[in-house]
């Protein structure tokens, strides 16, 4: 059964927003993060327009940094709520356009549109008219990858960034594959890319010609799934449900801290925040887990499961304490911690699934 799937992912998708409630931000480097602080700030940079990433900033570099590269760059702190809002309304111009509909994350989603357009072709057609409806009617751009699969049609979305179009029919899978850079494809992460560098294995043509037999020594089950994903191979459906995998926060320090009290009051004001997150959207939560990252960015996480479901603000707390208190009165200095909750479900009053929550 041929299938035709789009990707679409939103292009500098909090910066975008910022620039469209700020028209005077157009055409200068967006940074949307923690406060820079004149260089002395100490968060992350959540995304940034494309002008800032000509000078080199990144999702997930330290602001400081980027204050460095940048330090013309216009600052701005991340407004979830309204980055939610703005989602959920894309989200809803977009799903219309599908038979099915699979959001993935707070600015991607896959479309099943193989009962909308006959061919490729005809579904490049719809993607330009969706990419044209979002921004007339939401000022956020989007690019969007179209594929016989999600792992091809996922990879195409990111081919031309930003407002790009990319369709990859079926004949074109391998060749399509075969020149990009392994570190492209799900899963593989900086370390498993050094692995595989190591092997003289770069890109998907290395991949897909690999020892199937010494990948799945090296890597067990997934060195299988990723040589499939170098030939272009996916079965998996798009599928309607929007799980919410975790809800949770995480802070900066300041300055680094080593006062169990002043960690742990954080703790209790990082709960106090996402909590009625939990309760809004009637969610349940069988784990809490906590990351630490001490001040030469070493980081730990550990998660403590229990029997039952809950949504005990209390139960977080404790267990959260509970979880840190061994990286505490070690001598050691604490830059970050976070809090979350997974092992999510929907309490019993809400039957029908709730999409669109994070
Ligand atoms: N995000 C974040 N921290 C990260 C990565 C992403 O807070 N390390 C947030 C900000 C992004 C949003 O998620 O706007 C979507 O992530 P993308 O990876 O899709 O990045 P962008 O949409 O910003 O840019 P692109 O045009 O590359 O898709
Ligand atoms: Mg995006």
């Amino acid at each position: 059964m041929d299938r035709i799937i789009m990707h679409i992912d939103l292009d500098a998708f909090y910066a975008a927003v910022e620039e469209r409630e700020h028209p005077e931000f157009k055409g200068k480097p967006v940074i949307v993060g923690a406060d820079p602080k004149n260089g002395e700030g100490r968060g992350v940079v959540a995304t940034c327009n494309y002008p800032a990433r000509e000078f080199g900033v990144r999702s997930a570099m330290p602001i400081s940094k980027a204050w460095k590269l940048c330090p013309q760059g216009i600052y701005v702190r991340p407004n979830f709520e309204l980055y939610a809002k703005v989602s959920y309304d894309i989200m809803m111009i977009i799903r219309k356009h599908s038979d099915k509909f699979q959001q993935l994350s707070i600015d991607e989603a896959f479309l099943n549109v193989t009962g909308k357009v006959k061919d490729f072709e005809e579904a490049g057609k719809l993607a330009e008219r969706i990419k044209q409806e979002v921004l007339d009617k939401e000022k956020v751009s989007c690019s969007i990858g179209i594929g016989p699969n999600k792992l091809i049609a996922k990879l195409a979305s990111d081919y031309k960034k930003p407002y790009g179009t990319t369709v990859v029919k079926l004949d074109d899978i391998k060749q399509f594959v075969s020149k990009l850079n392994v570190r492209k494809l799900p899963g593989i992460g900086p370390r498993t890319e050094a692995v595989l560098s190591e092997m003289g294995i770069k890109t998907g043509e290395d991949l897909a010609k690999a020892d199937v037999k010494t990948l799945v020594d090296i890597f067990g089950v997934f060195g299988y799934r990723m040589h499939e994903m170098a030939l272009g191979i996916d079965e998996s459906e798009v599928t309607e449900e929007y799980e919410i995998k975790s809800i949770g926060r995480e802070t900066t320090f300041e300055e680094d801290v080593d006062n169990p009290e002043i960690i742990f009051q954080a703790i209790d004001e990082l709960i106090d925040k996402f909590h009625p997150e939990l309760v809004d959207s009637n969610i349940l939560f069988k784990t809490v887990g906590i990351k630490i990252r001490y001040e030469n960015f070493e980081t730990h996480t550990r998660a403590k499961s229990f029997e039952l479901y809950t949504n005990d603000k209390e139960i977080i707390k404790r267990t959260a304490k509970q979880l840190t208190q061994p990286f505490l009165n070690i001598g050691r200095k604490i830059r970050l911690i976070g809090i979350r909750v997974s092992g999510l479900k929907f309490g019993e009053k809400q039957n029908t699934l709730q999409k669109y929550t994070f």
